[in-house]
């Protein structure tokens, strides 16, 4: 699953799977990593990778991340390219478009999301799309061989219950037979620290506008495991003095909104007690600090 960022990606493959396996928000550069989401019933397994979505490379994070979303889609099977088709199509769209022609992706599903929005841009995604074609027809490969694939258009509306059928059946139809993966009772390999880290941030998305929810970096320190309760110590870092006081909130109310929430969704998510405790500390540019991204789970563990 690939596509700008707040296409919808995330919700999308938690709506396919059946359970939570990627935290979501209205703010861009929401999803961080590539996260696996399993699908197992009757027709069989599916393994689908919601990955981050493309957007103006700022610093070493947003590299890595755009760079994170083209080798998922290099290296899969079937590609899913999701549009937020509520917004007419944005330059990141068209990128996707011209680049699933370059990379000659033949199991291709264009997914025309938010079709519960009054303005549904359909026609205009599938004019660029002839458009971008006609662009590569005029100026072929070097080697001459030019490939024009025919992606499948399916309209999703992924918030709500049997929204997305239509793109799982496609996904069974192309998805070619192997052995399962995965054990059925699973939903998500994703490491269990950068899940806390995840939701942690989510609920920190969920309070806030603009400008902030990029620079905020959750990076879990410590999980101690008791018995039937875990105490988690995460640091919560800012890039800037003047972001502290906006993330702990008037009273420290924001902190702790966020650190009950999160515990609470923890709780559900893992079956005992969490106990959380956050540090909000400024590390100036951590986003450039590479093994600050490392102990985060940035660098590392590509699919
Ligand atoms: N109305 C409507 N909203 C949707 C739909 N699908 C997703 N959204 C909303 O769109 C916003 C972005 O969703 P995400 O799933 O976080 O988007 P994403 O593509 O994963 O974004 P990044 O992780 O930043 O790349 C959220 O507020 C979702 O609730 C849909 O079908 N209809
Ligand atoms: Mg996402």
């Amino acid at each position: 699953m690939v596509g700008r960022s707040n296409a919808g990606k995330s919700t999308l493959v938690n709506r396919l799977v059946g359970d939570k396996v990627s935290i979501v928000s209205p703010v861009e550069q929401t999803t961080r990593n590539t996260i696996r989401g399993i699908v197992d019933e009757e027709r069989g397994q599916l393994v689908l990778l919601d990955t981050p979505g493309l957007h103006k490379a700022v610093g070493n994070l947003g590299r890595i991340l755009n760079r994170m979303a083209r080798r998922s889609a290099a290296g899969a099977d079937i590609l899913a390219v999701v549009f937020d088709a509520a917004e007419e199509p944005q330059m990141e769209d068209i990128g996707w478009m011209s680049r699933v022609i370059r990379e000659r992706h033949e199991k291709l599903i264009f997914v025309l999301n938010k079709a519960d929005c009054v303005n549904f841009h359909e026609a205009e995604f599938r004019s660029a799309w002839d458009e971008v074609v006609s662009d590569a027809k005029a100026v072929p490969p070097e080697d001459g061989n030019l490939f024009i694939p025919e992606p499948r258009w399916i309209r999703a509306i992924s918030t709500t219950e049997g929204g997305a059928n239509k793109v799982l059946d496609a996904l069974f139809e192309f998805a070619e037979e192997g052995e399962k993966l995965f054990p059925e009772d699973i939903v998500t390999d994703y490491p269990r620290r950068l899940a806390i880290a995840d939701t942690i941030r989510e609920k920190f998305l969920k309070r806030m506008h603009q400008e902030i929810p990029h620079e905020l970096g959750i990076a879990v320190k410590k999980i101690v495991e008791g018995s039937g309760r875990w105490d988690v110590e995460a640091d919560v870092l800012v890039n800037r003095p003047s972001q502290k006081p906006i993330v702990i909130g008037r009273g420290a109310e924001t902190l702790k909104n966020v650190r009950k929430q999160a515990e609470r969704e923890l709780a559900e998510m893992f079956g005992l007690k969490i106990a959380l405790k956050l540090w909000v500390k400024v590390e100036p540019k951590w986003m450039q600090n590479e093994k600050l991204l490392t102990e985060m789970g940035y660098m590392g563990g590509e699919i």
